[in-house]
């Protein structure tokens, strides 16, 4: 499944999902795997890093040209059909797709190489305190396309006078060698916005712009994520020959006296850092277990959630759409020093990211914040620059949101002006015994007034401390659910009765495994980062009724 709604009634799509043939490069013997899932559910490769061939046949009904859709292979994929390339892609977590022109009726062949080995041309994954998975972990499918087709349809609500309006930016491509000339029409919550007689040039996307006002809208929010649908279609000679339907929620953000304001109200941030890791299925969660992870923080008192450290699945973002759960949505990368940084491939596949992240995820109502680059060099010249050069892309591909980045360089930090909101990771007496609590978040939040944030808001973007699935005991000492259930409650009660803060996420929601390699196992009991309030199997710790005291107050 691509999304939770048809996006489309007149473009004909087949979703990928069943059994693909399955090789990787070491072995001739070929495996029968599920898409999407991870390799590693398949006994001869729980740990397998390296590179794999997947092919599946397909038939294909009438002459057309075909659009091939993936939503999140890992990390990095060489897309052929019929034997010839198509597209390459490096990132498991945006979507992307590849166009083959001019395809004939009958049997055809789809093949993807993947890859998901560490070397430095991925700047990206690496061995981190997360695991990089293998395999086709999201969705696809493909789509029957005629000669002209609707990329997208971007749309911006805002408030004027109490009145809700909307800009639209539409792409449409034209396959064909000709010029053509078509009419187009946007409908949303009732109005249509019809652009007569375009002509579109051979081989090339046409941009389509509107503006438009919506009397009737009903606003999208926490408590009620009214959703409305957005429905292009396209005609050529009065005959419809594409259509896109995609939601959008009416809702606007912003910053101002250290507050975020999401439709002119303040709003707290409550909520986890979560990472799209669940024990036997890995990154590639079936749909009811998203569900039922959004369920939990809801009980818990959660209105918002941070996607630690990457996009995540659309799935899950139609989700928070759907339940009323606000959105911080990062860029992919975690912890990059700046050797890292100065990897040859690191600016490049950082601003693929970028772009695809938000170019697909433009409309989703709930995402609230884009972010970047959590705990990288942010204490460096070289560093700042590429901060910089990320949250200007940024702001040129959507000024409706504001940007941030999670800091863990205490005192030393030279980018805390650069976003809009300012964010802190921190684990005070986890990792850091010396200080308590208290003088910690003083001292940290003095230096970060101090420090170019002057009356941003500041998010406590993680905190935390680990503890073992079941590791009970009075003396309450460290890895104990105890200790992270005080832990816990002393930094929510902490922080969310600060002025100075605007929202917690906690350092998160469930257990995920780590890279063996990368020496993360030393610190990392069981491969595991266990910080969750939950484990791996979403089995509560002790913590969860804490959170639950603090976040439902
Ligand atoms: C960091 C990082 C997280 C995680 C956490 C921890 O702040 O952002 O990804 O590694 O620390 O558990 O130490």
């Amino acid at each position: 499944m691509l999304r939770l709604f048809e996006t489309h009634y007149a473009r004909k799509y087949t979703l990928l999902e069943g059994l693909w043939d399955f090789k990787t490069n070491t072995s001739n013997k070929t495996y029968k795997l599920y898409v999407p899932s991870c390799w590693e559910q398949h006994p001869n490769f729980y740990t397998y890093r390296g590179k794999a061939e997947y092919t599946k046949e397909i038939y294909v009904n009438e002459d057309c040209n075909l659009r091939l859709v993936f939503k999140g292979v890992s990390h990095t994929a060489d897309v052929y059909f019929d034997d010839n390339f198509v597209v390459h892609h490096y990132n498991a977590y945006t979507p992307f797709d590849g166009i083959v022109k001019n395809v004939k009726k009958g049997f055809h062949k789809i093949s993807v190489n993947v890859d998901n080995s560490f070397s430095e041309d991925s700047a990206l994954h690496i061995p981190n305190d997360y695991y990089t998975y293998g395999g086709i972990i999201r969705s696809c499918a493909y789509e029957i396309l005629k000669d002209c087709y609707i990329k997208n349809v971007k749309f911006t609500p805002y408030l004027e006078n109490g009145t809700w309006k909307g800009k639209f930016n539409a792409t449409i491509v034209n396959l064909s060698s000709e010029n053509k000339n078509i009419d187009f029409n946007i409908n949303l919550c009732d109005k249509n916005i019809f652009f007569k007689d375009v002509l579109l040039n051979s081989d090339s996307s046409t941009e389509l712009e509107a503006e438009e006002v919506f009397e009737n809208a009903e606003e999208w929010s926490f408590d009620i994520p009214k959703l409305y649908n957005i429905t292009s279609t396209l005609y050529e000679n009065e005959t419809t020959v594409d259509d896109l339907i995609d939601r959008t929620g009416f809702r606007t953000i912003e910053i101002k006296n250290k507050k975020i304001f999401v439709n002119q109200k303040e709003v707290y941030l409550k909520g986890f850092n979560r990472h799209e890791d669940y024990g036997n299925v890995g990154a590639s969660i079936p749909l009811q277990l998203m569900i039922k992870d959004i369920d939990i923080m809801l009980d818990l008192g959660c209105n918002a959630v941070r996607f630690s450290h990457y996009p995540n699945d659309e799935l899950f973002i139609d989700l928070c759409d759907e339940k009323g759960l606000m959105v911080w949505e990062e860029n992919h990368a975690r912890g990059l020093y700046l050797p890292d940084m100065l990897n040859p491939n690191f600016e490049k596949q950082c601003e693929d990211c970028i772009n695809e992240m938000i170019e697909n995820h433009y409309n989703h109502p709930s995402i609230i914040v884009w972010g970047i680059l959590n705990e990288c060099a942010s204490e460096t010249p070289e560093g700042r620059e590429m901060y910089k050069k990320q949250y200007n892309q940024i702001k040129e591909l959507d000024t409706s949101r504001p940007t941030t980045s999670a800091t863990c360089r205490y005192f030393t930090d030279i980018c805390l002006d650069l976003p809009d909101i300012a964010a802190l990771n921190i684990y005070s007496e986890w990792y850091f015994d010396d200080k308590p609590y208290e003088k910690d978040f003083e001292d940290t939040i003095e230096w970060m007034r101090n420090s170019g944030t002057d009356d941003k808001p500041i998010i406590m973007s993680e905190f935390g401390g680990a503890a073992i699935y079941g590791f009970r005991e009075p003396q309450r000492r460290k890895w104990s659910e105890e200790r992270q259930a005080d832990i816990i409650d002393r930094c929510l009660e902490l922080y969310m009765n600060s002025t100075e803060t605007a929202g917690v996420f906690i350092w998160q929601f469930a257990d995920c495994q780590v890279t063996e390699e990368g020496d993360w196992y030393k610190t990392r009991v069981r491969c595991h980062n266990n910080k969750g309030i939950f484990d791996e199997y979403r089995r509560p710790k002790l913590a969860a009724d804490t959170v639950k005291k603090h976040f439902k107050k």
